[in-house]
Parts: structure tokens; sequence; C-alpha cells
């Protein structure tokens, strides 16, 4: 891969695999495959959702809803979450098998109480910035190879995101895992294939 292009492994956590708090089917799946691409890149950046105890994408924190279930905050519709990936929990570490050695650069997200974040770029009010976009600009990064999970979330809004901001974006469908809650993977990849993102 040229020196320009980064690979972008987006929440590969032990939440998001089966037996966590948030799993996704098979999403202990694509860890091995991860890994052998990590050969083909020089740069490596891995994101881990973070969030605080209580945090406001959570269900519990909302009297009288339940996980999946919308609700509305100020910076508009959130889906609520079963309690994920709290910070400094076994839920939020990365799966075992995952080479975070190979990773150059960990971004968190999440972990402003009142704000979610999806995207490895901005926050669901998206305005805040996570700061990779800056860290990518130094190190002279133009296109992003993304792979994780969950296809139709965090890969989908980071892949979007980077798209918007000038990046050359490919998904590896098969190296991601989707939640599909009411036909978001297929909302998610239109919206993809509409921004230019290449889907392979
Ligand atoms: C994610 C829901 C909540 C994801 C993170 O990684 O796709 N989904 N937090
Ligand atoms: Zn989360």
């Amino acid at each position: 891969m040229p020196a320009d292009t980064a690979l972008l492994v987006i929440d590969i956590q032990n939440d998001f695999c089966p037996g966590g708090a948030l799993a996704v089917a098979e999403g202990d799946q694509i860890v091995s495959g991860i890994n052998a691409l990590m050969d083909e890149h020089s740069s490596v950046i891995l994101t881990q959702d973070w969030h605080p105890a209580g945090h406001s994408s959570f269900a519990s924190s909302h009297e009288g809803k339940g996980p999946y279930e919308l609700t509305e905050m100020p910076y508009g519709p959130q889906v609520l979450w079963p309690d994920h990936c709290v910070i400094g929990s076994h839920g939020a570490a990365f799966h075992p098998d995952l080479r975070t050695d190979a990773a150059q650069m960990i971004v968190r997200k999440g972990f402003r109480p009142h704000i979610d974040s999806y995207s490895a770029f901005f926050e669901n009010d998206r305005s805040t910035a996570t700061g990779l976009h800056g860290y990518l600009q130094e190190r002279g990064i133009r296109s992003l190879v993304l792979t994780g999970l969950a296809t139709d979330f965090c890969v989908a809004y980071s892949a979007l995101d980077a798209a918007r901001l000038g990046y050359a974006v490919e998904l590896h469908e098969s190296l991601c895992r989707a939640i599909d809650l009411d036909g978001s993977l297929a909302a998610a990849k239109s919206q993809l294939r509409a921004a230019g993102v290449k889907i392979s």
C-alpha cells in the first residue's frame, strides 16, 4: 500500500463481539483478516468506543426507555444502546486477538457524557472533532481503508466523514459486521455509495 494510505480499524472491542454487551453477530470472525491486512499497511490506526458509566447513549440513563429505542438529543435523534464499552472495563478492551501492537494511534471516542460518537472524526453533534483529521493531515495520509464494527454505525459514520473531508475511502465489507437495526445496513450502504466510498 502507498505510504499515504492508512488502515483504520473501528471498535474491535469485546462488547461488540459475541458474549459482549452490544454483540454484533460474527464480530469476532473478522479479527484474523484485519490482523493480516495490517501487514500491508505502513500506517495503522485503531478506534475504541470509550464511554463513562451513565453515558447519555445508554438506555439505562433514560427512564422508561429500553435499548434500541430512539430518543431526541440536543443534536438530533439518537439510538439508545445497552450499557457498553464503559471506560476501563473488560468490554471496552480490544478483542484479545487483535494485533494492537501494530497500531500507531488509538482514537478514543464517546467519552463526553452528553454526546455519543460513532465516527472516528466527529461526535454525533457532527461538529466536535476527535482530532483524527489533524493527525492524518500532519502525517500526509490521503487515503483510508476501513474495517471493523459495526458496518452500519461506527464504520459507516467514519467512512462518510472521511469522504466529506476529502479522503479517498475504501470499505472492506468482508472485514466488517453490522448491527442491522430496522434496515440500517441497507441505508448505510446507499449513503456510502452516494458519498463515493468504494465498497469492496
Ligand atoms: C457502535 C453503537 C454504539 C459501533 C458504538 O461501534 O458501531 N454502535 N456505540
Ligand atoms: Zn458506543
